[in-house]
């Protein structure tokens, strides 16, 4: 993106860390979950990966109180293989007990051309307890799934 996109009236994303515990369904020991909420963004920032390749994985953010979401960043960088990952994502204001889809975004990546997705999503999601994200990395093609990124704003 090479237009600012920051708005005037929110400013800093939550710290997901101290607001939220997040679950996964997979870690890849040398891309830990925790680089999802790291400050290295963008190209060539840190990113949480799946153990192994070609399964559908989940991030669950679980709120330590209820949670109002505006706006949603996420990140993808893929530089190796030509996929398409899809990206579902779903919120809770029961505890988890059900979930309701808030947007299915897909992007499909290219080495020579489109390597790096950032998403920049409006939101108006309120008193949520879980956000729960699924992703399918191979909905073409073939890879791990991944996430440079995710910043959520109040
Ligand atoms: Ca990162």
């Amino acid at each position: 993106m090479s237009q600012p996109t920051e708005p005037d009236d929110d400013s800093a994303p939550l710290n997901l860390a101290s607001v939220a515990t997040i679950d996964y369904s997979s870690e890849d020991p040398a891309h830990p979950v925790e680089h999802l909420v790291d400050e290295h963004t963008g190209p060539g920032g840190s990113y949480w990966a799946a153990a192994q390749a070609d399964t559908t994985e989940q991030l669950v953010l679980e709120f330590d109180r209820p949670q109002s979401i505006g706006r949603l960043v996420y990140e993808v960088q893929e530089m190796e293989r030509e996929r398409t990952q899809e990206v579902h994502v779903e919120a809770s204001t029961d505890a988890g007990r059900s979930y309701h889809r808030v947007v299915v975004q897909e992007y499909t990546f290219s080495p020579g051309g489109a390597t790096l997705e950032h998403e920049d999503l409006r939101l108006e999601l309120h008193d949520l307890t879980h956000l729960r994200l699924t992703i399918v990395p191979n909905k073409r093609g073939s890879g791990v799934a991944s996430l440079t990124s995710l910043r959520v704003f109040a």
